[in-house]
């Protein structure tokens, strides 16, 4: 069997930034395959890429020049394809020059895997930052078999057709021999979108890999020395009152403004002023140099400081919101002592911190999900209390609902969820997806010779969603302070 390559905007080095359950199942794979984990190196500049070998994992990282490197991330994916794929075409920007550095840095990604690549290796790409990665492959003459997994939705045909030269970009995605995508909504959207096209038999498979957590480690983790005192900490400091969480990175698509207003419409609710509620809001803050992250922060301030000073007693604070991150020792204490945790963002591939969450409860006494209707997690975990997030009364009721559920309804509902995350772990995801890929017909196709010659023959999967995570692993700026995983 060949070596397996992964290929990923960034890479999870031993001993680097802070790793997370996604950088971790990957690392097991790599090990396990004598895979090479190749991506940017965080520097600017050229030259030949930079060898490591670390844990039985080769890292192949490459600099890239800081103009492009601006086209590429800053601009092209995370202003033009980000927001698209999650549905806010308002904040859209497309330049043709950032296109032109995207399609550039993928070509020098494309040209370091040719010099590593031997020919019955695998390759297993992710994320917006490359989608036309195996077509430059391709274009080099590489016959190996390629695999691309979308962390993020996949928007329909209406959404995508807005974006100049949509056609060119996503059908870049045909060179790869498997797409994978989160849900099934997501596959459907593809499909819809290559037929509207009229690419209605795209060379590639497509099929839903719903990426999952480490589960057990997860509790594991949650049940340990650090997070109990993590946890112990945080809820004396409550005076008895109970604890809301929520935990994401600061982006626009996790629908904190919306969720903000939704706490302060349960704050005015009789029973809210009886019995107060403490929201905790961790918020690392994430591509700071884009914008409209900027802006987002600016009105979260702005939100928190309003509602506390309307709601705040000289003992309580409704809204702690803080922009720092924790280790996952801590984070997870910290999940274990909220009796309710607010994951409602406006559209999410999946969302890996409903599932810590979950995860991080105690079996005797577990708390309750309020989780957006528009989360790929939503699929896998339909007996969290589902919401819509942009009706703040909906998820002001909900957090009502939560926080007088009764011990035994929130032990049912806990069970059912952690039995699905403990089935559909991230391994499993792994696995199924290179197991896919490893059987994908258009790959034999491939090897050996011209891709020109492969035939068309689609098979897509509708199979049900195998449910269910940890990390993004496309995220550049991760500063020291506010490191989220890799
Ligand atoms: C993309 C897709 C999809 C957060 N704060 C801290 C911290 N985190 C960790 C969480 C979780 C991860 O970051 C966030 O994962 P999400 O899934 O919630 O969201 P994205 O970063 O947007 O990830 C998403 C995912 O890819 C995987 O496919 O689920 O839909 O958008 O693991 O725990 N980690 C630490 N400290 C923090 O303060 N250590």
């Amino acid at each position: 069997m060949g070596r397996l390559f992964v290929v990923s905007n960034r890479v999870a080095q031993p001993g680097g930034v802070q790793i997370g359950g996604l950088a971790t199942a990957l690392q097991t794979v790599l090990r396990e395959q004598r895979g090479v984990w190749v991506g940017w190196s965080g520097k600017y500049g050229e030259g030949p890429p930079h060898i490591h070998i670390g844990e039985g994992i080769r890292y192949c990282t490459l600099d890239i020049p800081k103009p492009d490197f601006n086209a590429y991330y800053h601009h092209f994916a995370n202003r033009t394809l980000w927001p698209l794929f999650h549905y806010r075409v308002d904040l859209v920007d497309y330049r043709r020059e950032a296109y032109e550095g995207y399609r550039d840095v993928n070509k020098r990604f494309a040209h370091v895997l040719a010099q590593e690549l031997r020919p019955d290796d695998v390759v297993w790409v992710h994320d917006y930052h490359l989608i036309p990665l195996a077509h430059e492959m391709r274009k080099l003459g590489l016959a190996q078999r390629i695999g691309f997994f979308l962390h993020i939705p996949m928007p329909s045909w209406d959404v995508l057709s807005m974006l100049p030269g949509h056609e060119e970009l996503l059908g870049l995605l045909a060179d790869y021999d498997l797409v994978g995508l989160q849900t099934v909504g997501d596959m459907e959207n593809f499909r819809g979108y290559l037929q509207a096209i009229g690419k209605h038999h795209p060379r590639c498979e497509l099929a839903t890999f719903p990426i999952g957590i480490d589960a057990q480690a997860v509790a594991q983790v949650a049940a340990a020395p650090a997070a109990l005192s993590a946890a112990d900490e945080l809820k004396a400091s409550l005076s008895g009152k109970r604890l809301a969480i929520g935990v994401d990175r600061l982006d626009y698509s996790k629908g904190l403004p919306e969720r903000f207003r939704a706490f302060a419409r349960h704050l005015e609710h009789r029973k809210a002023r009886r019995e107060p509620l403490t929201y905790l809001q961790i918020a690392p803050t994430t591509r700071e140099a884009v914008p409209e992250y900027q802006t987002l922060r600016k009105e979260l301030e702005g939100l928190a400081g309003h509602i506390n000073g309307l709601h705040a007693r000289p003992d309580w604070t409704p809204i702690r919101y803080v922009n720092h991150s924790y280790p996952h020792s801590i984070l997870t204490g910290f999940y274990r002592a909220a009796d309710l945790a607010l994951v409602t963002p406006l559209r999410d591939g999946m969302n890996l911190v409903a599932k810590e969450y979950v995860a991080s409860q105690d079996a005797s006494d577990p708390g309750v999900l309020v989780l957006s209707r528009m989360a790929g997690a939503a699929d896998a975990l339909p007996e969290a209390l589902l919401v819509n997030p942009h009706d703040v009364d909906d998820v002001a009721n909900a957090i009502d609902t939560a926080v007088s559920m009764p011990a035994s309804e929130r032990r049912q509902r806990w069970e059912a969820m952690m039995d699905n995350l403990r089935r559909h772990d991230i391994k499993r995801w792994a696995s199924d997806f290179l197991e896919r890929l490893r059987r994908s017909t258009h790959g034999d196709g491939h090897a050996g010779g011209s891709t020109a010659d492969a035939q068309p023959t689609a098979r897509e999967d509708d199979s049900p969603p195998r449910k269910l995570a940890l990390a993004s692993i496309g995220d550049a700026h991760l500063s020291t302070k506010n490191a989220i995983n890799i």
